[in-house]
């Protein structure tokens, strides 16, 4: 590490007054969300400095503070890398060691707009309903502590109360995450944990508060220790925690604001619609279901990478087969938008050689992603009578991950609220059909309506054994040609 460097330092600009509270403090944000409001207000103007809140750890408070909360967004394209250093984030609390000072900020009038990256887990929700998880140990928690939270619904409910017991106006909440329909989805669990408190609080919710949806879209690798060695080599400074991302970006956002007050994103490129559904949709779909199919079938096939996936000529085809034989075939285009060219340019960005975006990172959580990703496009072929053998492998390569041994036999180190569960629940079961019939039975991950499919059972089996006697490579290459 080239700690001789002088650290980096917050450019001599005036710090922007406040405006937004970010719970989930993470690079994906950081080099998305962030840099659209920091370009916003060169543009526009306004008031929106970020309070920045991680959840869980203190890491990003610690290597952010030294730089006063500055940091470098590095762009990766194939022929370069270009830093910027961004500084629209003004303070960062850790949660659990000061809930009430979180509270605090996110009560004040000054805070329009609350922003959400807290991940697919972060709701406490179930994922095949969508619906408020009532036994998630957080949400007990905060049902029980009303000053002090520790889940994202208890913070966004108890601050929103709090604004309405001091007759404060209440923010908009703006959701990141990669769920469908994002700000539907958390208007109903947040009304679900309000109604558990207090009835009138619901009502006054769900009038006076906004969710609007927005889909988010940059890929963003996880920072390596030689991004942060290589940054300072060029620079000269030395920045802990920078984020790296590509050159493309993406964010459609309904305009859909308390009072319509929000910074002025239609001059930075945001795309303000009246119904985000079918971008999320399109997006969910094509990129974060191919990019879980590459992660979980790249590894077990050996691929550190999704460009090092991708640039096998195996997994090139069978990609360019699930877009156009599984997921476009059910997908309705949003308006303006050729399904065939977002593919075809899908598919440079994940062979762009400079994005090391691990097969292993994006695996993580599949119990959480499965079903927006995945199964929605797995339950629509099903309904016009067509098994999608590519997803179903898919799936398969997510039951043989989550059993937690790869192709060698070594141990994989799985990531997942459910790893636990779904290891027992693997293990627990004799030879592929009764594996998958094992994991088919979590019902907050497969709808019936997919799990009980005689087809789709017997098309899994199939693949499980497949890949367990033949392996991940070579099932990809039969389905893509089958
Ligand atoms: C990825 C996403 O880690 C993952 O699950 O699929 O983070 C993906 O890179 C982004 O959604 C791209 O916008």
């Amino acid at each position: 590490m080239p700690a001789d460097r002088p650290r980096l330092r917050r450019p001599d600009v005036p710090r922007a007054g406040p405006g937004i509270v970010h719970l989930g403090l993470g690079a994906f944000y950081r080099a998305h969300g962030a840099i659209y409001f920091a370009e916003a207000m060169q543009k526009s103007g306004g008031d929106w400095g970020i309070v920045g809140v991680s959840l869980v750890r203190p890491d990003q408070r610690d290597l952010l503070k030294p730089q006063d909360f500055a940091y470098t967004a590095v762009e990766l394209g194939p022929d370069g890398e270009r830093p910027q250093v961004i500084s629209i984030i003004n303070d960062v609390l850790v949660a659990p060691e000061d809930p009430r000072a979180v509270l605090e900020v996110m009560s004040a009038r000054t805070t329009r707009i609350v922003t959400l990256t807290v991940t697919e887990k972060g709701y406490c929700h179930e994922p095949s309903s969508g619906r408020l998880n009532r036994d998630h140990p957080d949400i007990r928690h905060d049902l029980a502590n009303p000053a002090a939270p520790k889940s994202t619904i208890g913070f966004l409910v108890r601050a929103l109360e709090r604004r309405r017991a001091e007759a404060t106006r209440p923010f908009t909440v703006l959701c990141c995450d990669n769920l469908p329909e994002n700000g539907r989805v958390v208007r109903g669990i947040v009304l679900e944990f309000a109604r558990l408190i207090n009835e009138g609080l619901a009502t006054w919710i769900a009038a006076e508060v906004f969710f609007p949806s927005t889909m988010v879209d940059r890929i963003v690798p996880a920072t390596k220790p030689e991004d942060i060695e290589r940054l300072a080599e060029r620079t000269g400074m030395l920045d802990l925690s920078p984020v790296m991302h590509e050159p493309f970006r993406q964010w459609v956002v309904e305009d859909d604001f308390v009072d319509g007050i929000r910074p002025d994103l239609g001059a930075v490129g945001v795309e303000l619609v009246e119904d985000v559904t079918p971008f999320e949709h399109m997006k969910l779909r094509c990129l974060n279901g191919t990019h879980s199919s590459l992660a979980y079938l790249g590894y077990l096939a050996g691929h550190e990478t999704i460009s090092d996936t991708v640039a096998d000529p195996v997994f090139a085809a069978f990609v360019r087969h699930l877009w156009s034989h599984e997921i476009v075939p059910v997908l309705h285009a949003p308006p303006g938008v050729d399904l065939a060219a977002y593919c075809n340019s899908l598919f440079e960005r994940y062979a762009n050689p400079a994005i090391r975006h691990r097969t292993w990172q994006i695996a993580m959580d599949g119990s959480q992603k499965l079903p927006q990703r995945i199964l929605g496009t797995v339950a629509e072929n099903l309904a016009v009578g067509r098994i999608p053998k590519g997803l179903v492998l898919a799936i398969a390569a997510w039951m043989r991950y989550v059993g937690g041994r790869d192709e060698r036999g070594e141990p994989i180190d799985v990531r997942d609220p459910l790893a636990a569960e779904l290891k027992a629940l693997s293990d627990g079961a004799d030879g592929p059909v009764r594996k998958v019939e094992a994991l088919l039975g979590v019902g907050t991950i497969f709808p019936p309506d997919v799990a009980q499919h005689a087809g789709l059972r017997k098309a899994l089996t199939d693949c499980y054994e497949g890949l367990v006697e033949r392996g991940a490579r070579e099932m990809t290459k039969d389905v893509t040609n089958a």
